[in-house]
């Protein structure tokens, strides 16, 4: 063995000088990489500006990509929880009223349904009313952040859907909803719409809806945000483009599901 001069040991100062330039250097190559990055999200394009907010399209592919993972996880085998009536709210939370504010025209009103082809169905509530009537009392929950187990009653989608003859239309990738002023619209991925827990809704609480719930008739779309559950549905349309959608105008989740 040699006999190696052993290395002279590290003074305070020299080893906080070291520490100093490793620290400093990762501190500055990171705040390189952050900026880097930052700087190329700024100058990446935009997304086409279509029914979404214009967000820079990384970003876009990135929420596209979060959408595509819970897809593949959509079934309609998957039931959302459902509850005993008892713990249905008595007192029904209410939110906004974009397009469904003060008293809904009840003479005139019909459920203005276009098919793909131009076709036009136009029906009433007592057309509605005289499919068999389903329930359920479940978790509403609002991307706002609160959340109520309520209970509502009407027709099933699916059920909608056969007794009008518009099988052809489920072909379709989406379904858009709107109010009769057409200030509030929603789109809807075709399986969520087909789930077999969504309702055109007439009823909460075993009561027909008061005007503050979409009376006559409104969405409940247990797989999604309130935001989807539209309230007084004037039209129903079938398309393969995205319908617009009020709130992802505005820059939320198209998709919305839970
Ligand atoms: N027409 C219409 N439907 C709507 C809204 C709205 O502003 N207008 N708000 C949505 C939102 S954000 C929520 S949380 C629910 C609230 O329904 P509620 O008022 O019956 O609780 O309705 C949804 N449907
Ligand atoms: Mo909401």
């Amino acid at each position: 063995m040699k006999n190696k001069k052993p290395k002279k040991p590290l003074t305070i100062e020299q080893k906080i000088n070291r520490r100093t330039f490793v620290s400093f250097g990762t501190f500055a190559l990171l705040s390189g990489a952050a900026y880097g990055g930052w700087a190329w999200l700024k100058n990446s394009p935009k997304e086409m500006r279509t029914v979404t907010a214009g967000a820079k399209a990384p970003l876009r592919r990135a929420l596209n990509k979060t959408e595509l993972f819970f897809r593949n996880f959509f079934s309609n085998n998957n039931l959302v929880k459902t509850y005993p009536k008892h713990m249905a709210a008595k007192v029904v939370r209410h939110n906004s009223d974009i397009g469904s504010a003060g008293q809904p025209d009840l003479q005139n009103w019909k459920l203005v349904v276009k098919k793909q082809s131009g076709e036009i169905l136009n029906i009433t509530l007592d057309d509605l009313k005289s499919l068999p009537k389903t329930e359920i009392v479940f978790d509403f929950k609002c991307v706002e952040g609160w959340d109520q187990i309520s209970y509502w009653g009407g027709v099933k989608f699916t059920d909608f859907i056969k007794h009008f003859n518009l099988e052809d239309q489920t072909q379709l990738a989406y379904v858009g909803l709107a109010t009769p002023d057409k200030k509030y619209y929603v789109g809807l991925d075709m399986p969520s719409a087909m789930h077999p827990q969504t309702l055109l809704a007439y009823e909460v609480n075993a009561r027909p809806l008061p005007p503050k719930h979409g009376q006559p008739l409104r969405l409940i779309i247990p797989v999604k945000y309130g935001i989807k559950n539209l309230k007084r549905i004037g039209s129903i349309t079938f398309s393969d483009q995205r319908p617009p959608d009020y709130w992802a105008e505005q820059g939320y989740d198209y998709y919305s599901g839970l």
